[in-house]
This record gives C-alpha cells, structure tokens and sequence, in this order.
C-alpha cells in the first residue's frame, strides 16, 4: 500500500507517520508538507533515507502538484495538512480559509481524477462547537464557533459533497484534544510544560475552568489507521478518550509532576468566543472498526512529560526561531 500523508511535517501527521512505518513494514509512506512555521522535519529525521519514506515540500493548494503525485499510484490519502491554531485563527483567518477549505478541495477534486482507494479527513470534535453538557456523536449539530473550526467544519461539508455527488470514497475523522511528541509550543500542554521547565509565567484564559477531551497522539493515530483498514466510505467517526478535564486541573497536574510551584499560573484575558466544553460520544467507531483508547490519562501525560524533559533541545529550537531553515540544511545539494 502506499499511502500519501498530507501535513506530516506536524506533531499529528510525524507521530503517525512514525507508526505506520513501525507496523506496517510493506507500506509506503509519501509525506507532502508546506512546512509552515508548524511543519518541522527534525520530527522525521530518523526516517530520512529509507525506501519506504519519501518527502516532498509541497502545498495542498496546489492543484498541478498534487494532480501529478497522485496519478503517481497512491492508493490511500489521509489529510493531516491545515493551519491549527485557534489564536492564530482569531488573528487573521485567510490561512486558514486558503488551506483548510481550498486545500481540501484541491485534494478531493486530486481523487476524482485518479483511482484512490481512500480519503482520510482528519477534522475535530471542534465542528460541534461549545456542549455544555452531553456528548457530540457523529450526527449531532455542526456549531462551530472560531475561524479555525468553521474552516475545518467547511471542509467536513466538502468532503460529504463530494462523497454525495461524485461517489468518492471519503472518510472524515472528528478527534478530541491531542497531545504527546513534537506538538508544537503554541498549544496548552507544550507550552505549559516548556515555560514551566523554564521558570516562565504560564498563561491560563479567562477562569481556566474551560474542558478538553484528552487522547495521546498514538491512540488518534491507531484510530486513524482502524479507518484506513476497515472505514466505510461517506462515513464519520468520532474519535475521543472519556478523559475530560478543565484547564487549570491539567495546569496543575503538569506543575505537580515537575515539581513547580502553582505560582507560576498567570490569569490572562479570555480567548474571544473561547468554547467552554467539548465532549465526544465515540461508541461507533468502537462498535463499528473496534477502536479504542488504550492510554490513561496518568500514563499518557506522565510520558509526555518525560518526552518534553528528555527533548528539550527540539523546543527550545522552536522558541528561539531556530530550527527554520532545516529543510535548505537538510536537502542541501540534491
Ligand atoms: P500542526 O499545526 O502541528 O501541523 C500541521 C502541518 O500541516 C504542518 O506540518 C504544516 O507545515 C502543514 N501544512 C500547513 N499548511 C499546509 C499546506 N497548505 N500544504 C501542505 N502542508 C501544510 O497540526 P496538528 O496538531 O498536527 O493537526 C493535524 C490535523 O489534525 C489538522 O487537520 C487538525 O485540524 C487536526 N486535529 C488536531 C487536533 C489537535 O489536538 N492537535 C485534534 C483534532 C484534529
Ligand atoms: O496559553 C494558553 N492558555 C490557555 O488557557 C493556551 C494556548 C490555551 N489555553 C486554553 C484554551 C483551551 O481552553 O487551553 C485549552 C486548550 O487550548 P489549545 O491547546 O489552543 O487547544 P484548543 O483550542 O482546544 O484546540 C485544539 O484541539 C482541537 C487544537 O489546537 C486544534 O487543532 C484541535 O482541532
């Protein structure tokens, strides 16, 4: 099988591609990635030379590229590609809008003109918007409510159009909050870890009483990779860990496992239309592909931790502005 990752220069997209080639020794991978400011191939460096692995820097949104990789015989597409951050969103939604919704577009119009098996949409529980109590399952309201969630939410409903219209055999994954390896230190658990292993201020929004489903990155990845082998097209599957937990419980935890002191927490002005809860119902892709989270929350974050102790270079790297220019270093030559 050989299967094309978009986006996989970025914490999801690395860990996944890490995984596949771990289980699946005849598979192989084609990772395309803009590498924007989040897209970094030291996530990869290990993988660099091997048969089975190829890079190429390239932009979802362009349509003569991507037409020409895929009639290259790809036989899976699973887009991990997209501008992710919230804050960013907030600040200037065009990024968002070109890659998110045109990108998507470019790539469902890329599988129309050639012969490919699946397409994987790797979206978010933030489609559902802000539940104050209960859970999303896959039919629940689409209510999305930053720039972010409405251009993943806009691109949900593309992939439903053209599984309607043309048959494509598209597959769209809605996941909870993520975190473990090379997530990048613009997102709560990265960030609360780095500023706290550096005596800096950690900067919690509004009351810090907001909740986020947490799953490791491997359980998402095992969940995506259930959907590359056993999803059915035009189908939507939820993917959540029942680990719910607000903010300053998570903050808390971090400071405990490292020793410091809760001192550190600064309250700061809320995120503007800041969700308050997400919480997803994920029984059918357990009942349907029989996936399951495997990791606790206590195993998960205390691994991570140590991930972002043991690794300091890699973030330290990125918060000086350093690891730019990687890929001119690494492909110096060819
Ligand atoms: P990320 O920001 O770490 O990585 C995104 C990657 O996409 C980067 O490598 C970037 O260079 C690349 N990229 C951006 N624009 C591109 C373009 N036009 N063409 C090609 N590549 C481009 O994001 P992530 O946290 O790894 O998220 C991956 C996907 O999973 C996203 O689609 C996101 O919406 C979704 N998701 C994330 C979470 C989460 O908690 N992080 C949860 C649910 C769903
Ligand atoms: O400095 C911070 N302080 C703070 O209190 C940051 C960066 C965040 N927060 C809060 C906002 C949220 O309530 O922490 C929570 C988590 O924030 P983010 O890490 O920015 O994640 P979130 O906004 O929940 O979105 C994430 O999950 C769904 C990913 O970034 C998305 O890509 C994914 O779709």
């Amino acid at each position: 099988m050989k299967i094309l990752v978009t986006g996989g220069a970025g914490f999801i997209g690395s860990n996944f591609i890490h995984y596949i080639m771990k289980q699946h020794p005849d598979w192989q991978v084609v990772n395309l990635d803009k590498l924007t400011y989040a897209g970094n191939l030291e996530n990869l460096k290990d993988l660099e030379g091997q048969a089975r692995y190829q890079f190429i820097k390239g932009d979802i949104t362009d349509r003569i590229q991507i037409g020409s990789i895929l009639s290259q015989g790809i036989d899976v597409v699973i887009n991990f590609a997209a501008e992710s951050h919230v804050d960013r969103s907030i600040l200037d939604a065009s990024p968002f809008i070109d890659t998110n919704i045109k990108g998507t577009q470019v790539l469902l119009d890329g599988i129309r003109q050639n012969k490919i098996e699946k397409y994987i949409q790797v979206s978010t529980d933030e489609v559902y918007g802000s539940l104050e109590k209960g859970k999303a399952t896959e039919t629940s309201n689409l209510l999305p409510n930053s720039p972010y969630a409405a251009s993943k939410t806009s691109a949900d409903l593309l992939c439903r159009a053209y599984w309607k219209t043309y048959g494509l055999p598209v597959m769209i994954t809605r996941c909870s909050n993520n975190y473990g390896p090379y997530q990048f230190p613009e997102k709560l658990i990265p960030l609360v870890i780095s500023n706290a292993l550096e005596g800096k201020d950690i900067p919690v929004y509004g009351d810090g009483l907001n909740v986020r489903e947490w799953i490791h990155v491997k359980d998402h990845c095992r969940a995506l990779e259930a959907v590359v082998l056993k999803g059915l097209p035009g189908e939507i599957y939820n993917v959540g860990s029942n680990i719910e937990k607000n903010n300053l419980e998570l903050v808390k935890f971090i400071l405990k496992t490292l020793g410091k002191p809760e001192s550190l927490i600064k309250y700061v002005t809320d995120r503007p239309g800041h969700d308050r809860r997400y919480a997803l119902d994920a029984a059918k892709i357990k009942n349907e592909l029989g996936w399951e989270p495997l990791m606790s929350f206590e195993e998960g974050m205390t691994a991570t931790i140590k991930w972002y102790i043991d690794n300091k270079a890699w973030w330290q790297r990125i918060k000086s502005g350093e690891y730019a220019g990687y890929y001119e270093r690494m492909y110096a030559g060819r």
